[in-house]
């Protein structure tokens, strides 16, 4: 029996005003997103487990933008994962995380306080905690493309979330996590290549990472060193993150969407950009074409030049300049 796709209008805290699939249900509705594989939005009440309630409303209108109002951190975490899911389907023809059409789900209020959300392969969810004093969910954007993006290198390379595996697949969410908020293009929250920007996690409206000169966090490593896959794999991220940043826009000081950046270079040679659209198809045909559980940084280098070779070929520019990235991070020659 043939159902409409319901769209209903909610507000984000960090989202703003948007609309979200929703779906009729006798009376009122739910947050039950009918055009991209029913993925559904649960309220959690502060809960650690289960799903607690699926939202629900009467006239289809969600959340006030008031972190106070139960359902504006569900109105970002469904807008999140909408978002994720036209971009991987607009941009790499990739329907759901396994490619199947079926929806995830997303779990927002969950505990007290926590400052964290995580993507969890076995009950193929996304979570996410209310942040400090639960003031600040963490549902933005590119967190929530960022979790949902940990399902899809599940579903194709599956890196081991440990050694520069790990850094591997950190990097993958916080590439995927840039690409979405360029894709969406919200005035609300412009593209950058910041991580969490929005979250206000440590307090002083810093960022939680810096893809330019990840080392600006304090932790993350700008380049590739023996002995980088026994550090965090949220640190050693930071040199993938870095070749996506200069693959995307080269070295040097530059201005995007009105933030700055700075990228130098472990090897002091420039690298002429590639542009962003070629780095994502790169790295998203390297991650689901060639990579595997095992990846380390150099096999991640030969995987994306393989994935280079295959778009624009052996021979063009966009393969030697995705070299070049590599060598500026310390990897290969
Ligand atoms: N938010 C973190 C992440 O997605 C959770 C974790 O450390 N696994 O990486
Ligand atoms: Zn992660």
């Amino acid at each position: 029996e043939y159902q409409a796709i319901e769209t209903g209008t909610g507000t984000g805290q960090y989202n703003g005003q948007v609309t979200i699939g929703t779906t009729k249900s006798g009376t009122s509705w739910t947050m039950t997103d009918g055009g991209r594989g029913n993925h559904k939005t649960y309220d959690l009440n502060g809960g650690t487990s289960g799903t607690g309630t699926l939202y629900t409303d009467p006239d289809d209108v969600w959340g006030t933008g008031q972190q106070s109002n139960r359902q504006t951190a569900g109105v970002d975490a469904a807008y999140g994962a909408q978002a994720t899911w036209d971009y991987y389907k607009d941009v790499h023809g990739r329907s759901g995380i396994k490619g199947d059409g079926v929806g995830a789900y997303s779990r927002v209020h969950y505990g007290n306080a926590y400052v964290n959300a995580f993507w969890d392969d076995s009950c193929f969810c996304m979570t996410y905690g209310d942040g400090s004093a639960n003031n600040n969910p963490l549902t933005s954007l590119d967190v929530a493309a960022h979790e949902m993006s940990h399902g899809v290198t599940a579903a194709t390379a599956k890196l081991v979330y440990s050694g520069e595996s790990g850094g591997l697949n950190e990097a993958t969410s916080d590439i995927m996590a840039a690409a979405v908020e360029f894709h969406v293009n919200s005035a609300a929250d412009p593209g950058d290549y910041l991580v969490g920007e929005k979250i206000n996690i440590f307090g002083d409206g810093k960022p939680l990472r810096y893809m330019d000169k990840p080392s600006k966090d304090g932790k993350s490593k700008d380049s590739w060193y023996s002995g980088i896959g026994s550090i965090d794999v949220h640190y050693s991220s930071g040199p993938a993150n870095h070749w996506f940043y200069l693959a995307s826009e080269g070295s040097g000081p530059k201005v995007v969407n009105g933030v700055s950046y700075d990228s130098p270079t472990a090897d002091n040679q420039p690298v002429t950009p590639i542009g962003r659209d070629a780095a994502e198809r790169i790295w998203y045909r390297a991650l689901s074409t060639y990579m595997t559980s095992t990846t380390n940084y150099a096999a991640a280098r030969t995987a994306t030049l393989q994935a280079a070779a295959d778009l624009y070929g052996a021979n063009s520019a966009t393969y030697i300049n995705t070299a070049n990235a590599w060598a500026g991070i310390a990897v290969g020659s």
